[in-house]
């Protein structure tokens, strides 16, 4: 195996033998399998747009589905990637067929045909990885798992919409766009970082759709103390980024004395409307993803994972956690969608039966909720605060946490900004310094959670406010972006910063094994983008 797509990536080169993250060669190889297919897809759907006729819905949905089964931390069961394999044959003939004859050359993996069984398909896998062909320059290789590591980002983030009805064929033709770019050999490093600002693009749009779809449903998130400590009772605890698996369990646990704990990227559901309405949507349990296994050890309460980020299972929990959608474990119960319906049952009757914790603890909180259209709503007295002096500086410390050493910056950054500075955060890595004391300026607390890695939209979208406000260039605005990256979702946001002509971010815990030495120097050239170095020194950079 050979797979380099995320942080962890081992010795900061990639993994061979078996991944840091828990991913096996051979659901490596069926993911490198899949996503030549998905590459062979690509090349038919580009065909068939370009003679101005449509592709179906339904074919929409597998791409992106398919693509975010291959996102780090999401899905580890080579049964289905085996299953993802033979429909994504079938889709990709279904679009040959639409494409009719094609006068052009036909690339290896626009003709390829998958075995019947895994054994076979992972003979073929060793021939498709990302260093099969050995002599590939290596910033066209950069450039190319860029797009496609963006690209599986862009398809967590177009499902999460599509699940709640929303989708636009902006986002969904540009992935075939993307996949057909990756087999054409004719296409330069210019055309290709063209292409990967071009997903940047497509990608704001694609994270203002899932923003209208999230807000559209369960309303706009308002500031909201959550519990952070452990209530009596049975319990299930949901992870993942998935609301509306959340609203649906809400839905079927009401009344039965089960509370309902958020996990790591699910902590903003307890700001929207329609979901903090729930009295049994308790509080929020645990740290960020990398905790998981000590923190679900032998656990009294059932677990569901709806998305990103799962780890191996501990047997000490194996029989309490479940998954459901697009994530997989072996062995571990699923719960699949019939009709549209998500039946919970098991979660349930595990959590009664487990019986849950046996006393309250100390109750402690922290506050939430502060999507744009909250920090929007007082936007006249944020202008005023810095207009008069109050407020300094804005930084956004957003992104994900991981388990590799040097995250400590991030802490240590959010506990050394002076106290005449705002912090924005989104995503998981906020759990390294969220129930800290902060304070306030003014009315206005000095932390302010915007949610989910998922709304950085919203962050996007505070910032072109402001500088429309100040009259200035977002550049100009008294704002650094101080990012943490784990996975792909991350690399697909940071594309659209760069496409929205964000400057000096800064980037960490370490650059991207899958970014080449060339590829770094157009991103410092064109965007001055800069490894983080240490809290203190960036702080004094910044701010000096
Ligand atoms: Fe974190 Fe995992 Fe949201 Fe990521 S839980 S690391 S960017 O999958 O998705 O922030
Ligand atoms: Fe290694 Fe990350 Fe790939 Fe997992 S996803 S195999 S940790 S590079």
């Amino acid at each position: 195996m050979f797979c380099f797509q995320c942080e962890q990536a081992l010795g900061g080169k990639g993994c061979v033998k078996f991944g840091v993250c828990g991913k096996s060669p051979e659901v490596a190889g069926l993911q490198d399998l899949l996503v030549h297919l998905l590459k062979g897809i690509g090349f038919y759907g580009q065909k068939v747009l370009q003679q101005g006729k449509t592709i179906d819905e339904n074919t929409h949905k597998f791409v992106m589905d398919a693509i975010f089964a291959t996102l780090t931390n999401v899905n580890f069961d080579p049964e289905r990637f085996v299953e993802y394999i033979k429909k994504a044959y079938e889709i990709k003939e279904q679009l040959k067929k639409l494409a009719g004859d094609i006068e052009s050359e036909i690339p290896e993996a626009a003709k390829y045909i998958p075995p019947d069984t895994k054994e076979e398909m992972l003979k073929d896998a060793k021939k498709v990885g990302v260093m099969a062909d050995k002599n590939l320059d290596e910033d066209i290789r950069s450039l190319r798992e860029l797009l496609i590591y963006a690209l599986k980002g862009m398809g967590a983030y177009a499902h999460h919409a599509y699940i709640l009805g929303k989708t636009d064929d902006t986002v969904n033709n540009f992935f075939y766009k993307a996949l057909a770019s990756v087999l054409d050999d004719n296409l330069t490093v210019d055309d290709l970082v063209k292409l990967n600002l071009e997903l940047g693009q497509v990608n704001f749009k694609c994270m203002e759709l899932l923003d209208s779809a999230n807000t559209g449903a369960y309303g706009h998130p308002v500031p909201t103390e959550v519990l952070i400590t452990k209530k009596k009772g049975p319990f299930i605890i949901v992870s993942g980024h998935d609301l509306k698996d959340l609203k649906e369990l809400l839905e079927q646990t009401e009344g039965k004395g089960i509370n309902i704990y958020t996990h790591c990227e699910m902590l903003p559901a307890h700001a929207y409307p329609e979901l903090k309405k729930y009295p049994h949507l308790i509080g929020n349990y645990g740290g960020a993803w990398q905790d998981q296994q000590k923190e679900f050890d032998g656990i009294p309460g059932a677990i569901l994972m709806t998305t990103n980020c799962i780890q191996k299972p501990r047997d000490s929990y194996k029989d309490r956690i479940f998954t459901t959608s697009i994530v997989g474990w072996p062995d571990i119960a699923h719960i699949e969608e019939v009709n549209g319906k998500k039946d919970f049952t098991p979660i349930i009757e595990k959590a009664l039966e487990l019986g849950g914790w046996q006393e309250d603890e100390e109750e402690k909180k922290i506050l939430i909720g502060f999507g744009h259209n909250t920090v929007l709503g007082v936007a006249d007295k944020i202008i005023e605060a810095v207009k008069s002096g109050k407020i300094r500086h804005f930084f956004l410390i957003g992104g994900c946490d991981g388990a590799k050493p040097g995250r400590n910056y991030y802490t240590e950054f959010a506990e050394k900004a002076p106290k005449d500075t705002v912090i924005l955060t989104l995503a998981c890595g906020k759990y390294r310094f969220n129930k800290k004391e902060f304070g306030t300026i003014g009315e206005l607390p000095r932390l302010l959670d915007i949610g989910q890695c998922n709304d950085a939209y919203s962050a996007i979208k505070i910032a072109i406010a402001l500088a429309e406000a100040f009259e200035c260039d977002i550049n100009e605005l008294p704002l650094s972006l101080i990012l943490s990256w784990y996975e792909q979702k991350a690399v697909c946001i940071l594309l659209t910063l760069l496409s929205l002509g964000l400057k000096n971010i800064r980037l960490g815990p370490s650059l991207p094994a899958f970014i080449s030495p060339n590829v770094l120097q157009v991103l410092v050239d064109n965007f001055n983008l800069k490894p983080i170095s240490n809290a203190e020194a960036d702080l004094a950079e910044i701010l000096g």
